[in-house]
């Protein structure tokens, strides 16, 4: 079985649950939507007799899951835990049957999630959606609405969301809630607001009680990729600072939120959000800023490859509060020709257990962050048992499914942006050192062979057409650069080398897809070698 994520304490026998015959699910009242994905199930499939049951001495996310006696029985802190559990027993369904098991999970950081954060084209109304299925099915629980290029998110902050863009917002919110997902509207004025302007505040207000009307609680306040300085006369006559200017904002808005619901919550993400404490905006803003409003961070660096329990301890210090980290992995908006599909690495248990959240802000390609995305559900879910490896196939196989494993896992390989992301070079650069060293063109050329027939043996195994669509360019560049570098190959040991032909196609390769693959290896080797060889 592929848990994604792995629950905690697990025990799964070879016996099956047989069908009760009938459906009966018993639950404490208002928990139909939590026992939903069971329930289902079972009404597709014949059913079983469920007794779900509130446990107040388990912690709101924990949940305990047996099968005995011939029915299932569901202890759960919450209606959240409750609809985990479900989604826990849909992993061990096979199509057929359940297996007699016995559950005990809950998370080891309490908000798991999704940034949809970048710039560049934001996702689809129907890609939204299935992330928010997706995340509820992998036991994420937070999605910050930010997308940079969503005009009233940034530009047009004051501007009122059109009817249907606003009609648009609701279903996610509904979304978000049938997934127990605490929604999050961002969004960030700091381009062109008067912080210290009354009428700037009333506008900023009347954009949140928009959407606190369609059932929203939690709001961003994003301040980051803005001018560092004060821009407006009347702020610098009030505020000492920028972060004076921010904190006061951040203040007045929080209580406006609170009084009109005592649950909501403020998240603020700062104009330096990438450093350990050290600038003097960051001090200012954690003191002055009130408790109670989240402070977001992106690591030690805006992407940063590793994050310490150290670097969380300094940043800590400095906002006097756990951060709230906005994580910029597998985000490609900085690099658009590459796709990022390693799984997520270099944050441990150490450093989760220090931050109050993290939200991982993904690629513009909604499926395909879906690998990355997995692995995070599994980390912040089981951050001890996480194993890169294992959460990596199992990303892979609720993506595509068990036959596609093999190829998808080889495509995922030639993805990772090694200077970056990973220590190692993709696999193709040994087979090229060895060329070059020993002439031995057997292991490149079988190498190049695998690559050059890679994308059709996706296209064979991958269903989802979104998915597809995604890769595309990527699957086409991969294919037109292995069967080129056959082509020299070829030419080499016939001794027949037509450089200016190589040269033609290569440039016409590159003007067709911006896409890099293997690290852009393939591309340097030719280049290289018709240098020397021409
Ligand atoms: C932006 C973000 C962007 C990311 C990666 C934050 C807080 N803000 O440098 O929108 O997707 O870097 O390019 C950012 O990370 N600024």
């Amino acid at each position: 079985m592929h848990w994604l994520p792995l629950p905690r304490e697990l025990t799964v026998s070879e016996e099956r649950l047989p069908f009760a015959g009938c459906h009966a699910i018993k639950h404490p009242a208002g928990w139909e939507g939590a026992v939903r994905p069971l329930s289902a199930l079972g009404e597709a499939f014949g059913g079983w007799t469920a007794f779900f049951e509130h446990d107040a001495s388990l912690a709101p996310e924990a949940y305990r899951l047996q099968i005995e006696n011939g029915r299932i029985r569901v202890q759960a802190g919450s209606p959240r835990a409750a609809f985990y559990a479900c989604h826990t027993l849909l992993q061990a369904w096979d199509g057929k049957s359940l297996p007699i098991l016995s559950v005990a999970d809950a998370p080891t950081l309490a908000w798991r999630g999704v940034v949809e954060g970048f710039y560049g084209v934001p996702w689809k109304h129907a890609a939204r959606l299935r992330m928010l299925d997706f995340m509820g099915a992998h036991k994420m629980n937070i999605y910050l609405y930010a997308p940079k290029d969503d005009p009233y998110h940034r530009d047009r902050w004051r501007d009122p969301y059109p009817p249907e863009e606003a009609e648009r917002l609701h279903e996610l919110v509904q979304r978000a809630q049938q997934n127990f997902i605490e929604f999050v509207f961002c969004i960030s004025p700091g381009l062109s607001m008067v912080y210290s302007d009354p009428e700037e505040f009333q506008r900023l207000v009347a954009k949140i009680e928009a959407v606190q009307a369609m059932g929203v609680r939690a709001f961003g306040l994003l301040v980051d990729d803005i001018p560092e300085e004060l821009q407006h006369e009347a702020d610098r006559a009030v505020y000492s600072s920028l972060a004076h200017a921010h904190a006061d904002l951040a203040n007045r808005l929080h209580h406006w939120l609170k009084e009109r619901d005592s649950t909501s919550w403020l998240i603020v993400c700062p104009t330096f959000y990438h450093n350990r404490g050290e600038p003097p905006y960051v001090k200012e803003l954690g003191e002055r800023t009130e408790r109670g409003i989240s402070i977001m961070w992106t690591g030690p660096k805006v992407v940063s490859r590793e994050i310490t329990h150290e670097d969380a301890e300094l940043f800590t210090l400095a906002i006097r509060r756990k951060p709230f980290v906005w994580d910029n992995y597998p985000v490609n908006d900085y690099e658009p020709s590459r796709l990022l599909m390693g799984p997520i690495t270099g944050r441990d248990v150490e450093t989760l257990v220090r931050l109050e959240a993290l939200v991982s802000n993904p690629m513009n390609q909604a499926e395909a962050s879906k690998i990355a995305l997995g692995t995070y559900a599994d980390l912040l879910w089981n951050a001890e048992a996480y194993d890169p490896q294992r959460s990596w196939d199992a990303a892979i196989v609720h993506l595509v499914g068990e036959e596609a494993l093999p190829a998808m896992r080889e495509f995922c390989q030639q993805n990772l942006w090694s200077r970056h992301w990973k220590e190692a070079p993709p696999e193709i650069a040994s087979a090229i050192e060895e060329w070059q060293k020993s002439g031995d063109t057997e292991p490149l050329r079988s190498a190049l062979t695998r690559l050059a027939t890679l994308p059709r043996r996706l296209r064979q195994h991958i269903t989802q057409t979104e998915l597809l669509e995604e890769l595309e360019p990527w699957l086409w560049r991969m294919e037109q650069i292995s069967k080129l570098g056959l082509e020299l190959l070829d030419q080499l040991e016939e001794e027949a080398l037509r450089p200016a032909r190589i040269l033609t196609e290569l440039e016409a390769i590159r003007n067709a897809s911006e896409a890099i693959v293997c690290d852009g290896w393939i591309e340097r080797w030719i280049r290289e070698t018709l240098e020397e060889f021409a």
